[in-house]
């Protein structure tokens, strides 16, 4: 209970923070995107995971409005360094179930979208396999609504959850994000190495990029590129970085 108290008032006293971790392009091993990260900077504390905080978020609903904060707070940030680094670089935001649930949310994106000067193209949503499983009566007018506006739609932990292959038919998902518990165990692990190669196959066949999260070793990444995914995410590359410190990574990957 005190943890929710301390939550609510957090939002008001400015206390959460966004935190970025690099996207590599596998073909140029440059930055192509971001993830924006949430984290809680409590007075006395210090910094609380996300996994300590948005499922609660989630029971009191102060997830919609955290939800909006960082989406508004990340594509300030992203169109800031399209500016002065990188013109293309794309911010992904991760998306819980009650938001996407939330009918307002198309209409709050495109307003942050305007506010900001950042083209759709520049921002990609991720939702989790689960989402998929509510009422897709529910579900499918949110998702157009999204894809009307121009805004990429990735589907992250892909592998883990419980969703079926006929929810790649029926929404319209651009991007399939491997979880990292199959990366974790590639080139090893030969069941994971065919199942990662499928992946990647099934999902370019049907049009859809992948990115590889959880790349910690080389090894991982020379399988990644040479299997025909597109992006990867990882400690190899970088840990999820605060503004100044993924600046400074930026500022390097454009000399
Ligand atoms: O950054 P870290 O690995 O600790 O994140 C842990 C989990 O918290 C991840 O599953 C991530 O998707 C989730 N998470 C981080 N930031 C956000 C956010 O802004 N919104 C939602 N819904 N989940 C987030
Ligand atoms: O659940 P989601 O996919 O949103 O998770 C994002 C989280 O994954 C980040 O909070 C980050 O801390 C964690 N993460 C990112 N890269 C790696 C990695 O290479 N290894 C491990 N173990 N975790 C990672
Ligand atoms: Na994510
Ligand atoms: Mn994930």
């Amino acid at each position: 209970y005190a943890l929710e108290t301390n939550l609510r008032r957090a939002l008001t006293e400015n206390e959460f923070l966004v935190y970025y971790q690099p996207k590599i392009s596998l073909s140029t091993s440059r930055i192509v995107g971001a993830e924006a990260l949430m984290r809680w900077q409590m007075p006395d504390v210090g910094l609380v995971p996300p996994n300590e905080f948005i499922p609660i978020s989630e029971e009191i609903g102060l997830i919609l409005p955290l939800g909006r904060w960082i989406l508004r707070q990340a594509c300030l940030q992203t169109q800031l360094w399209r500016q002065q680094y990188s013109p293309d670089l794309v911010i992904s935001v991760n998306i819980s179930p009650k938001q996407f649930q939330d009918p307002g949310l198309p209409k709050y994106i495109e307003q942050v979208l305007q506010e900001v000067g950042l083209p759709p193209t520049a921002l990609q949503l991720e939702i989790t396999e689960g989402l998929l499983m509510g009422d897709i009566d529910l579900l499918l007018p949110v998702f157009d609504a999204i894809k009307k506006l121009g805004i990429s739609i990735s589907l992250d932990d892909f592998g883990t959850g419980f969703s079926s292959l006929s929810y790649l038919q029926r929404f319209p998902i651009d991007n399939l994000k491997i979880d990292r518990s199959f990366i974790r165990e590639i080139p090893d692990n030969q069941d994971s190495v065919i199942l990662t190669h499928a992946i990647i196959a099934m999902a370019n066949a049907l049009g859809m990029s992948v990115t590889a999260e959880g790349v910690e070793k080389a090894d991982q990444m020379f399988f990644l590129a040479d299997s025909g995914c597109q992006e990867m995410q990882g400690f190899y590359f970088s840990q999820p970085l605060p503004v100044d410190k993924f600046e400074k990574l930026l500022s390097d990957n454009v000399r």
